[in-house]
């Protein structure tokens, strides 16, 4: 029956519109010449960006070489000018995408030489191993985000009145990390999960204006040009790992004519990789429990002796899970901004403990490093210990690319949202560590699809909000591998 209905309905549909022309069919076989097209590609004077825009050189389009190296830009843009059917002489920009005069100067120059923008390709990006316990994490974590993820938002922002006026296109290298967690990847992983999301809300908000985005998801990719290794080429389905060349076909065909119906999509170019990432962990069999276990379940939610951290817990959803908590016998520590209102809740829940137990109140702003860390220690003087630490802090501002106040609110919430959390994580993970202890961050389904606010007529996107979300869920999976090991569980609950 449902079955008779959609193609009942597929058959309405194609009856109302015309097929395209045959020309149009014909017109495939000239959808990789670039010829009069601008293609302007980020960290393109080595390894995967150099590969696109040499294959884009070679299509026929003007390109536009960057990197954070003089020597390297100007042997690639010379390299790129050898390959240029037409020698057309590549522009050269030499800077650190993380300055905001760096991207006004590139997308300004890239107009001044080529008069327009066809293409952007952010490829740009590290991937330095990061750990939850590391000493140096937040300095880490602010460059793999201020890089991978700010600077592109930051140079789309840049690009977009350009981009409208030539339906252009717009393709994030992201990775199969952005999919998939690896545990020593702890700002990676959530970094390129962010970029995916960013995608996806840009496709909502930029299709209307004639603009696609994609993202393509490398796996391992040979960009040393040395031999590979015999491990990671055993469980590559295809065999062997990635080349820049494959990565270069890949945003060729992104950014063709062939995919002008293609908005808001993963293209994964990993040789399979990413559904066999398993095959690098080696599983334990572990026995059944015992039968007192199976008992023990009946007293699951009697919480008596334990210490119960809820960020933002004087309100919203906080307050609902620091309530429970309460009830059911829990020592918690109360926070939020207001001091009237934390000592208000504290006093509530005190009347809810069945002992009458006192929370300890902590006044606080979440987004200060030093109430973080004060929050941990002050804990733990109290009550000797953390069992359970629930974030459940949350702004959700909802903005858009062309707004002018972007970055600010792309700030904030990726700092509340995001950095506080890792950081909250970071000073707790020691106490944890001792009690077996779990955290549970609150999310949101925002992090799982791409939300817009449908007001009357005109979307808002929550541009900076989903791919936070989208950031958190996938820092939750890496800190997962990292923190199990150590007894210690994480979990989202959207
Ligand atoms: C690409 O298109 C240009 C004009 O649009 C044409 O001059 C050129 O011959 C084409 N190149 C190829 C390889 O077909
Ligand atoms: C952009 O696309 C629109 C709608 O398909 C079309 O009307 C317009 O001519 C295109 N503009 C350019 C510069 O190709
Ligand atoms: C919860 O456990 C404590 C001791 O572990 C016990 O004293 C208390 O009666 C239990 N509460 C409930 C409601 O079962
Ligand atoms: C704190 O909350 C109280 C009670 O809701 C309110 O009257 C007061 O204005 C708030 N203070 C600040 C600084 O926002
Ligand atoms: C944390 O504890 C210290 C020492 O007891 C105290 O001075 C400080 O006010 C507490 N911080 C907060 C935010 O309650
Ligand atoms: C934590 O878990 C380990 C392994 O299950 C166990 O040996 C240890 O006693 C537990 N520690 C606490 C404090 O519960
Ligand atoms: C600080 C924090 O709690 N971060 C995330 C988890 O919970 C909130 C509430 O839904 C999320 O939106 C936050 O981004």
């Amino acid at each position: 029956m449902k079955i008779l209905l959609f193609i009942a309905l597929v058959s309405i549909v194609s009856a109302q519109f015309d097929d395209f022309d045959i020309e149009d069919y014909k017109d495939v076989v000239n959808s990789r010449n670039f010829t009069g097209k601008v293609v302007l590609v980020t960290g393109s004077s080595s390894g995967i960006g150099e590969g696109i825009v040499k294959l884009f050189s070679i299509l026929g389009a003007n390109v536009v070489v960057t990197g954070r190296k003089d020597t390297e830009v100007q042997k690639v843009a010379k390299e790129v000018e050898e390959l240029s059917p037409k020698k057309l002489k590549p522009l050269q920009l030499v800077g650190d995408l993380t300055k905001s005069e760096v991207i006004t100067t590139l997308i300004a120059n890239t107009i001044k030489t080529f008069g327009k923008l066809d293409v952007l390709v952010n490829n740009a990006g590290i991937y330095p191993v990061t750990e939850i316990h590391q000493k140096d994490l937040l300095q880490v974590w602010d460059q793999v985000f201020n890089i991978d993820l700010r600077a592109v938002v930051e140079l789309i922002h840049e690009s977009v009145p350009h981009l409208e006026k030539t339906n252009g296109t717009i393709i994030e290298i992201s990775s199969i990390a952005g999919i998939q967690p690896i545990s020593t990847s702890l700002a990676y992983c959530p970094a390129k999960a962010g970029l995916d999301m960013l995608t996806r809300v840009l496709a909502l908000e930029l299709g209307p204006k004639g603009i696609r985005v994609n993202t393509l998801n490398p796996g391992v990719t040979n960009v040393a040009k040395v031999d590979s290794d015999r491990t990671i080429d055993d469980i590559i389905p295809l065999h062997r790992v990635g080349q820049p060349l494959d990565i270069a076909k890949g945003v060729a065909f992104l950014a063709s004519s062939d995919a002008s119906f293609i908005t808001g999509a993963n293209l994964v170019v990993d040789g399979g990789l990413v559904y066999n990432l398993g095959a690098l962990f080696v599983r334990a069999n572990f026995g059944d429990f015992d039968v007192d276990d199976y008992k023990q379940v009946t007293k699951s939610r009697n919480f008596t002796g334990k210490v119960v951290v809820v960020t933002g817990s004087s309100e919203g959803i906080g307050h609902s899970i620091i309530a429970l908590f309460s009830i059911l016998g829990a020592h918690v520590v109360v926070t939020g901004r207001n001091e009237t209102v934390v000592k208000a809740v504290a006093k509530e829940m005190q009347h809810l403990s069945p002992y009458h137990l006192k929370p300890l109140e902590f006044v606080m702003n979440f987004a200060e490093s030093e109430h973080i860390q004060e929050l941990v220690v002050n804990t733990t003087d109290t009550f000797g210990k953390i069992d359970v630490l629930v974030n459940a802090v949350d702004i959700s501002t909802a903005t858009d690319i062309t707004s002018r106040n972007l970055l600010k609110v792309w700030d904030i919430i990726f700092n509340v949202n995001l950095r506080a959390v890792v950081e909250l994580i970071h000073y707790s993970v020691p106490h944890l560590m001792k009690t077996n202890g779990t955290v549970i961050n609150v999310s949101s389904i925002g992090g799982i699809a791409p939300v817009a606010y449908l007001t009357s007529y005109s979307i808002a996107p929550y541009l900076a909000y989903a791919p936070a979300e989208s950031a958190l869920d996938m820092m939750t999976r890496v800190l997962a591998l990292e923190l199990g090991p150590k007894g210690i569980r994480i979990n989202t609950i959207s």
